[in-house]
């Protein structure tokens, strides 16, 4: 029986298991365990691990420590419950022995054998024989590397097995922490944290709010700590390009520009520089912090980082949690400068505080910097319609939300309805969101005479979303508010229930690929073909991830998923190319790995486009069979061998006589069957069937060359059009 969150990184899941001589088919919540196995060291300090442990039961920890340093690490109730209940405990630092057999994080192989080395279950080797004959099995179409890998980690890991000596040790511990911090909102202290300690069968009903709504930003009271290594910032290398900032997919390294004024208050370990390349900033700090208890590990950053030396490296997390803490809460707490700068450059953009962050997406998931960057851009006055995926469930699980407000109390309003109709919905927000408006500027109309002329002119007017023009109507809107308080009529008060409408929203749809291009499309299709200003963002991991990978018609030809176990046999169905031919419709398809620049003028352009604009952004995942780490360097040689086309297609462009659509690519430049064999979702087909990942690979390659010539005919002015 398996009892588990919805964090795709760092999660918990308690697997009950329970053996005999024969098979045992009923699932069963096991009360009294006789072996407890903790894979993540700072379980420890949010959740009372032991507390099935029987009397004399086995106790497996992984930890950092040795089992000489280990007992003074443990929190004192730990130690307390290992002495009442004479537990025999084992240390093994699983991650260490995994690092040493080439596999990276994945800790499962080494727990598995230190469980089977000391639970009694099989003799010690008959169940090493089993395991590796079950690694044969499970890993072989990932190649003998992999086998070989998790093979030398079966023998390793029984070496780096140690008991700990608990005879005549006293409790010397830390006490617990509350899991979240005095300063956290009630709510989040009396339910969320509840929920957070895996205890929320004991909340009351009448916690739980009634209409639906979920307080939201509670990711940052978590401090998941579940990094190892986290990145340090070295402020004389950095170039200040902000290009970390903008592919962290957790939202943990973040830019700041500060005053010299804010920054001589700064703690002593707040690392500052002198401010670099932003217009109107000259005599100002610049600063970059990192999250340490929230970041994930992922290392996409340090990967990025263009710098000459890198300005990013990875460091062992936990002796800076302490400092890390004081800066963090320093940087949150100065003010949001730079605001006013060009939104057209990644390092201006990358000042503007996400609305979203420390989701419980995969480490370096490859969906959620776009949506990060649309909530930096649009998030104080976005409504997001999400259809189910990862991004709903990352989005939005219990009990924490990643969706947050900037300091002024603005932030995205974020709802999921279904899988299939999220486009609908989406629309449903668009329309429900205009009609209140207009509703709002009929009452306006009605009360003119009372009204100001300058707010009432300029709460009328209808302009472009510009960042000035959003502020301008704000504060005309908080005049409005107060001669709205003072009036007694029916009249007032129906305008105060509809004004806030006179703020222009920015609606997005979003959701993945099994959504947009399969389940979802019909809807789609008759959402884009209704002219409403609505900003769809497919999220392409090219198979539907959040299920475990099973193809779509945006799974590319020739790769391994789920219903397509010998390679898909159809090519990728072009998405943009269909909404191109209404004409209208804006457009893009963008890759943040291969050109970040381009991927932040599409989403910019798609959102000041009045009308319907569909986004589709190349987003790498733990379901390609790639090193995640790697994932920005995969976008960018999709794009390099013209697997994944960059355009952009503005229907404004064609009153200027131009063509619509420009492409934003060089074409194929290297081989197509060179970036298939770096993924394992193609290379697995080269181990199966070798003549077909062959064949797939040619016409892949014949394919990237078509649709390129294709689209630079289409990008063409007429004049040179044959
Ligand atoms: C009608 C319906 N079918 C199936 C599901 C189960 N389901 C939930 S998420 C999901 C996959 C989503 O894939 P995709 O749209 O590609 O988004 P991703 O997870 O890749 O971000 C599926 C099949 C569902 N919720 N509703
Ligand atoms: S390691 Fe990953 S989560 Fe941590 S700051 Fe870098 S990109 Fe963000
Ligand atoms: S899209 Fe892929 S990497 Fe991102 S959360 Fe889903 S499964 Fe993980």
């Amino acid at each position: 029986y398996f009892v588990y969150d919805s964090k795709k990184s760092g999660g918990l899941t308690v697997s009950h298991l329970r053996f005999g001589p024969k098979p045992i088919d009923a699932p069963f919540l096991i009360q009294r365990a006789s072996f407890i196995g903790v894979h993540l060291f700072e379980f420890l300090e949010s959740y009372d691990v032991l507390k099935q442990a029987e009397e004399g039961g086995v106790f497996l920890l992984n930890s950092p420590f040795s089992k000489d340093e280990v007992w003074d690490q443990l929190p004192a109730e730990v130690q307390e419950t290992i002495l009442a209940k004479h537990l025999k405990f084992y240390v093994i630092d699983a991650l260490t022995v995994a690092h040493n057999a080439g596999m990276g994080n994945r800790i499962n192989t080494v727990m598995q054998t230190a469980f089977f080395a000391i639970s009694g279950v099989l003799p010690r080797e008959e169940a090493i024989e089993h395991i590796k004959a079950s690694i044969k099995k499970a890993y072989s179409k990932k190649g003998q590397e992999v086998v070989a890998k998790n093979w030398a980690a079966v023998d390793n890991s029984l070496a780096a097995l140690h008991q700990v000596e608990t005879e005549g040790r006293k409790v010397t511990g830390h006490h617990r922490k509350p899991l979240v911090s005095d300063e956290a909102p009630e709510f989040v202290k009396k339910v969320t944290a509840v929920m957070m300690a895996q205890r929320g069968d004991e909340l009351p009903v009448s916690a739980i709010p009634d209409d639906g709504t979920w307080p939201s930003g509670t990711t940052r009271w978590e401090k998941r700590n579940i990094a190892s290594e986290v990145p340090s910032w070295d402020p004389a290398k950095c170039i200040q390009c902000g290009k970390c900032v903008m592919v962290c997919p957790h939202g943990v390294i973040r830019s700041r520009l500060i005053t010299n004024e804010d920054a001589a208050k700064a703690p002593e370990s707040f690392k500052l520089a002198e401010a670099k390349g932003f217009v109107g900033y000259k005599d100002y700090k610049f600063s970059m912090q990192i999250s340490v208890e929230d970041c994930t590990g992922c290392t996409l950053c340090v990967g990025v980082c263009p710098a000459k030396e890198k300005a990013l490296t990875m460091v062992p997390q936990r002796p800076l949690r302490e400092e890390g803490r004081k800066n963090w809460k320093f940087f949150l707490d100065l003010p949001d400068l730079g605001g006013d700068l060009k939104r057209t450059m990644v390092k201006n953009v990358q000042l503007l505080p996400p609305m979203f962050e420390f989701s419980g997406a995969c480490a370096g998931c490859g969906e959620t910097p776009y949506v990060k960057m649309v909530s930096q851009l649009f998030g104080d006055r976005a409504m997001i319609a999400n259809a189910t995926g990862c991004s709903s469930i990352y989005g939005g699980n219990l009990p924490t939300t990643p969706w947050c407000t900037n300091k002024d109390g603005r932030g995205p309003a974020w709802s999921n309805s279904l899988f299939e109709d999220n486009a609908e919905f989406g629309l449903g927000m668009r329309i429900a969101v205009d009609q209140k408006a207009e509703y709002a500027r009929q009452l306006l109309t009605e009360a003119k005479d009372k009204i100001d002329p300058e707010v009432y002119e300029g709460l009328m007017a209808v302009e472009p979303a510009t960042p000035e023009n959003i502020a301008k109507k704000r504060a005309l809107l908080d005049k409005l508010a107060e001669k709205v308080k003072g009036c007694d009529c029916t009249c007032a008060r129906e305008l105060e229930s509809v004004m806030d409408a006179l703020i222009p929203r920015s609606v997005w749809i979003i959701g993945g690929d099994g959504w947009a291009y399969d389940i979802g499309y019909g809807g789609l299709d008759h959402v884009l073909a209704q002219g409403k200003n609505v900003n769809v963002l497919v999220l392409d991991t090219e198979v539907y991830s959040n299920t475990g990978g099973q193809a779509s018609k945006a799974t590319p030809l020739g790769a391994v998923a789920r219903f397509a176990a010998a390679g898909k046999s159809l090519p990728k169905k072009d998405l943009g190319m269909i909404a191109m031919s209404y004409g209208n419709i804006y457009v893009a398809q963008i890759s943040v790995g291969a050109n970040d620049a381009q991927a932040l003028k599409a989403i910019e352009e798609a959102e000041s486009y009045d009308g319907p604009s569909l986004i589709i952004a190349y987003s790498h995942c733990i379901n390609h069979g790639i090193n995640m780490a790697d994932g920005l360097k995969h976008q960018k040689n999709a794009v390099e061998c013209g697997q994944w086309p960059l355009y952009r297609f503005d229907p404004r462009l064609k009153a200027q006589g131009k063509p619509c659509l420009q492409v934003d690519y060089k074409g194929p430049k290297t081989p197509v069957a060179d970036y298939l064999a770096s993924e394992n979702r193609f290379r697995q087909l080269q181990k199966i069937n070798p003549e077909a990942a062959a064949k797939f690979a040619e016409e892949s390659e014949a394919i990237a060359k078509e649709r390129y010539e294709r689209y630079l005919y289409l990008a063409a002015a007429p004049e040179d059009k044959q």
